[in-house]
């Protein structure tokens, strides 16, 4: 049993789908990020980056003690290693998957975020600070993003061959926020994304968050999770 510490957004969705996608039985630990307990690591099994994901593994593969890992990448990874799925074994398709993997980790999450932060937080944080320069800036570095990701799938059906924990890492960020200018040119973005959202797992991923009880009114703090088909709402973002 693997214990998935939860909060509603793209990075730990990510987790979510991968558990799902390889068959692994987990439960979800809600973690309400807008009380401030993931900042005490002994809320968050011992991890001290404040953030989740985190997964408890009470099963690791070196029958040893309950395993701790925290970061969403190094969780992926870990959980193909674990299932030996979803991450080729050979040297260069290996490499090519943790490529991507990076690329979303150093890319596609800090900057989708701030993005984020720019758009839906600041005006009502700071609405005092004219905050138009930061979201130009991460709006436009995002659109880049998304060009990059056009012009991979220009001719591959997913980010690094087979679909592999990069797709994984990265739907859940391109499902959250689009570029500013519309997502015409972004044909190729667009097809991946329908195809990742269509699969079995990844709608099971979202319905169990829905379906789990956080402790608070989602409600309130909600938003669309995949505007485009308007599926999946009131789920939070912190
Ligand atoms: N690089 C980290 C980022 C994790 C992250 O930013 N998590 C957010 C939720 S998406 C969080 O826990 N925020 C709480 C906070 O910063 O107080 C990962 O990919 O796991």
């Amino acid at each position: 049993m693997i214990d998935l510490y939860f909060a509603t957004s793209p990075n730990v969705y990510k987790v979510a789908i991968a558990l799902e996608e390889m068959a692994l039985p987990y439960r979800i630990v809600p973690v309400d990020l807008s009380q401030g307990v993931h900042r005490d690591s002994a809320q968050l099994a011992g991890a001290n980056t404040g953030k989740v994901p985190v997964i408890v593994d009470h099963d690791p593969p070196d029958g040893g003690a309950p395993f701790t890992v925290f970061e969403s990448g190094a969780i992926l990874q870990y959980l193909a290693e674990k299932s030996g799925l979803f991450l080729p074994k050979d040297l260069r398709g290996r490499s090519t998957v943790m490529q991507w993997l990076f690329w979303q980790m150093g890319g596609i999450g800090p900057i989708g975020g701030q993005a984020w932060h720019f758009f839906a937080f600041a005006p009502k944080i700071a609405p005092e600070f004219d905050n138009s320069y930061a979201f130009d800036r991460y709006f436009k570095m995002w659109s880049a993003l998304w060009r990059v990701l056009d012009d991979q799938l220009s001719d591959h059906a997913y980010i690094a061959g087979d679909y592999s924990v990069a797709d994984m890492a990265t739907f859940p960020w391109i499902s959250y926020l689009e570029p500013r200018e519309g997502t015409e040119a972004y044909s190729n973005v667009l097809r991946w994304r329908d195809a990742i959202a269509a699969r079995p797992a990844v709608r099971r991923a979202y319905e169990k968050a829905a379906a789990t009880d956080f402790g608070y009114d989602r409600n309130e703090k909600g938003v669309t999770l995949f505007p485009w088909e308007g599926l999946l709402q009131n789920v939070i973002v912190t």
